[in-house]
C-alpha cells in the first residue's frame, strides 16, 4: 500500500472517530418541531407514561417510573396512578421503533417551559436496562395550547436508536418502557408525556448523510488512484 493510500485510509478513520464521537453526544431523542401532539389527557389514547408535577410554588419538576423486573417503580415528582406506568411495546400500540413517538403535553399557566432532560428507558424481565436514549441539551418552549389535555410538543428516536431499540425488543417482545423527565419555568403545573405511534420512521440525520458523502468521495478518489497506478504498472501492483 502506498504512503498516500495510508495517508488517505488513516483520514478516512479519523473522520469516523470524529463522527462516532459526536453522535455519542448528539441527540438520541429528537424533537419534531412540524409534528402534531394528539389531543386528549390523562386516561385517554395514547397511553400516558409519565406526569411531573413541580411541588408547591417551586418552578422546577424532575422525575421518572422505572421497571425493577416485578412491579414499577416512580422517583421525584411523578405523579401517582394512572398519570405514571411503564409501558410495554403493545401496551403504548407501537410495533416499530422508529414510528414511536413522545407526546408532551404541558399546562404551564405562562404557556412556556424548558425541557431539561428527557431519557426513554427499556427495561428487560429482570429490570436490566436494554436500552437508553435522552435528549443532548435543553430545549426552551414557548407558546404552549390550552393547558392539559391539548398536546403540544413530539419527540422521536434518531434512526440508529430506533434500530437498537428495535433489536432490543425483537429479542424481548415484552420489554418494558421508562421515561424519566425534567422541566423547569412549569410552576404550579404538570407536565405530561405520552408514547404512541408516529407515520414514519425519522431520516437519518443531515450530518450522517453528509458524513457517508463524505467517505463515499474518500472511496472512490482512493480507487481512482488505485487503477492509475495499475494502468502504469501494466496491471502489476
Ligand atoms: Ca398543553
Ligand atoms: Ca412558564
Amino acid at each position: 500500500m502506498s504512503t498516500r493510500s495510508r495517508n488517505l485510509l488513516l483520514s478516512a478513520a479519523a473522520v469516523l472517530f470524529v463522527a462516532l464521537t459526536a453522535s455519542q453526544a448528539r441527540a438520541d431523542i429528537i424533537y419534531l418541531p412540524n409534528a402534531t401532539a394528539p389531543s386528549g389527557g390523562v386516561g385517554h389514547q395514547p397511553e400516558s407514561i409519565l406526569s411531573v408535577q413541580s411541588p408547591g410554588s417551586t418552578s422546577n419538576a424532575a422525575g421518572g417510573v422505572s421497571w425493577n423486573g416485578s412491579k414499577d417503580v416512580r422517583s421525584g415528582d411523578a405523579k401517582n396512578g394512572e398519570h405514571t406506568k411503564t409501558l410495554s411495546f403493545a401496551q403504548a400500540g407501537i410495533t416499530n421503533a422508529g414510528e414511536l413517538r413522545i407526546f408532551m403535553d404541558t399546562e404551564d399557566p405562562d404557556n412556556d417551559l424548558t425541557l431539561n432532560q428527557l431519557v426513554l428507558t427499556a427495561y428487560g424481565s429482570n429490570g436490566q436496562i436494554l436500552f437508553q436514549g435522552s435528549l443532548a441539551a435543553p430545549i426552551h418552549f414557548g407558546n404552549e395550547q390550552n393547558g392539559q389535555g391539548h398536546g403540544d410538543r413530539v419527540f422521536a428516536l434518531d434512526a440508529n436508536q430506533a434500530a437498537l431499540l428495535q433489536a432490543a425488543f425483537a429479542a424481548n417482545p415484552n420489554l418494558r418502557l421508562g421515561l424519566f423527565a425534567s422541566t423547569s419555568d412549569d410552576t404550579g403545573s404538570f407536565t405530561n408525556f405520552k408514547l404512541g405511534q408516529g407515520p414514519a420512521a425519522v431520516p437519518e440525520p443531515a450530518t450522517m448523510l453528509l458524513f457517508g458523502s463524505g467517505l463515499a468521495g474518500i472511496a472512490a478518489r482512493a480507487r481512482r488512484r488505485r487503477s492509475a497506478g495499475k494502468a502504469k504498472n501494466g496491471g502489476n501492483v
